[in-house]
C-alpha cells in the first residue's frame, strides 16, 4: 500500500528503534531524564531561543502558546484554514476561554495588511486581541512556506499594537530545507514557535515548544502538567526525536521533489485540478471536479488500487510525501491516479 494520507503515518526505521532502546532515561517531571534535557538543549539551539520543552503533540504545542499568552475573553487571529481553526477540536474556546478571529488567506497565507485591519481598538466595549498565530509550512494551503519578508512586516505590525505572535511549525523544517534559510531567521519573529518531530521528521511522537521567556517557561510547564502531556520517562520518545534531527532533516528535499512530480502528473488529468507550481514542500492539495464518482468513491477506488489518501472536504484531496515514500512509489502512485482519475 502507498500512504500519502499524512507524513505522520511513518513508522521509526530500525536504527531509530535501536536509539530509543539505548536511550538514558530518567523522570522528566522532576525535569530528571537526561535524554529530554539534550532533546530540549538541542532544539533551542538550532532555533537560537533560550528554552525549549517537550511536548507529545502538535496540538499541544500550539494550545499551551494559546493559553500562555492570552486571558480567557480574548481573542486570536488566525488564518481561516489553520490547524488550529480546522483540527484541534475547538481547544482553543474548551481550554483557554478565547475565540478565533478567522481571516481568509490567500493558499493559507495572511498579509500584514490583513493582521492589521484585524486587530481590534483598544477600547472598552471591543474585544481584545491577545495573539497572532502564524502556520509555516501551511498544511491546507498546500504546505505552503510563507516568504520571510511577510513574517517581518506581521512582527512589525503586531510589535506596534503589542501583541505577541506564535508560529505552528509542525512542518517548519520542510520550508527551512526548502529555502535554506537558518532556523532562527524564522523563529526570531515569534515570542513561541512549535516544531513536530513526528511530521515529516519521521519520530513517533513529540514536539517542542520554544520560548525566550523562562517566566513563559515555568508557567509551560504547569500548563502542560494541567493538560496531562507531563510525561516520565519519556526520554524513549526524545531519543527517537534526536536521532530524527541528525539524520532527517537533510532528507526532506526527496519528499518534496516527490510532491512536485505528483503534481505535475496530476496538472496532466483532466478532471484534475492543480498547479504544480504552487507545491512549495511535501502537500499536494487538489481538487477533482466532473468525476462520475464522488469524493469517498474516488478514495476508495484509489485504495483498491493500493494507493491512500484523504478528502479533505468539498472537492480537496490532499496526498502528503514523507519518508517511507520511495521515487519509485511515487511513480507507480502517478500510474495510479492516472488510471482511476481518468474516467
Ligand atoms: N496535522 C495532521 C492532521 O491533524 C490534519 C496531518 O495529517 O497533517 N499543526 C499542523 C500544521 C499540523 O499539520 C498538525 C498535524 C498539527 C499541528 C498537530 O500535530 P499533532 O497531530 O502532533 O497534534
Amino acid at each position: 500500500m502507498i500512504d500519502l494520507r499524512s507524513d505522520t503515518v511513518t513508522k521509526p526505521s530500525d536504527a531509530m528503534r535501536k536509539a530509543m532502546a539505548r536511550a538514558e532515561v530518567g523522570d522528566d517531571v522532576y525535569g530528571e531524564d537526561p535524554t529530554v534535557n539534550r532533546l530540549q538543549d538541542m532544539v533551542a539551539a538550532m532555533f537560537g531561543k533560550k528554552a525549549a520543552l517537550f511536548v507529545p503533540s502538535g496540538t499541544m504545542g500550539n494550545q499551551l502558546a494559546i493559553r500562555l499568552h492570552t486571558q480567557p475573553s480574548q481573542e486570536v487571529i488566525v488564518e481561516s484554514t489553520a490547524h488550529i481553526v480546522r483540527y484541534e477540536q475547538g481547544a482553543a474556546g474548551a481550554l483557554a476561554g478565547v475565540q478565533l478571529h478567522w481571516i481568509a488567506g490567500n493558499r493559507g497565507l495572511i498579509s500584514p495588511e490583513q493582521v492589521e485591519a484585524a486587530i481590534r481598538p483598544k477600547e472598552p466595549n471591543t474585544v481584545q486581541t491577545g495573539l497572532i498565530c502564524l502556520e509555516n509550512t501551511h498544511n491546507s494551503g498546500g504546505g505552503t512556506i510563507y516568504p520571510l519578508a511577510t513574517i517581518e512586516r506581521i512582527r512589525s505590525v503586531a510589535a506596534t499594537h503589542g501583541i505577541p505572535m506564535h508560529l505552528d511549525g509542525a512542518r517548519l523544517f520542510n520550508a527551512i530545507v526548502a529555502t535554506t534559510l537558518p532556523p532562527a531567521s524564522y523563529a526570531q519573529h515569534f515570542d513561541t514557535l512549535s516544531v513536530c518531530l513526528s511530521k515529516g521528521l519521521g519520530a513517533p511522537a513529540g514536539s517542542l515548544l520554544m520560548m525566550n521567556d523562562l517566566t513563559l517557561l515555568d508557567r509551560a510547564k504547569r500548563v502542560r502538567r494541567m493538560y496531562g502531556g507531563a510525561m516520565r520517562q519519556s526520554g524513549i520518545l526524545a531519543a527517537a526525536g534526536i536521532y530524527a534531527l541528525e539524520h532527517h532533516i537533510d532528507r526532506l528535499k526527496d519528499d518534496h521533489d516527490h510532491a512536485k512530480r505528483l503534481a505535475r502528473r496530476l496538472q496532466q488529468i483532466p478532471t484534475v485540478r492543480v498547479n504544480a507550481q504552487d507545491v512549495d514542500t511535501n502537500i499536494v492539495i487538489f481538487d477533482v471536479i466532473g468525476h462520475r464518482h464522488n469524493p469517498p468513491t474516488i478514495v476508495a477506488a484509489l485504495k483498491q488500487e493500493g494507493l491512500l489518501i484523504n478528502a479533505i472536504g468539498g472537492v480537496s484531496f490532499r496526498a502528503v510525501t514523507h519518508m517511507d515514500i520511495s521515487s519509485a512509489m511515487t511513480d507507480e502512485a502517478c500510474e495510479i491516479f492516472a488510471r482511476v482519475l481518468a474516467d
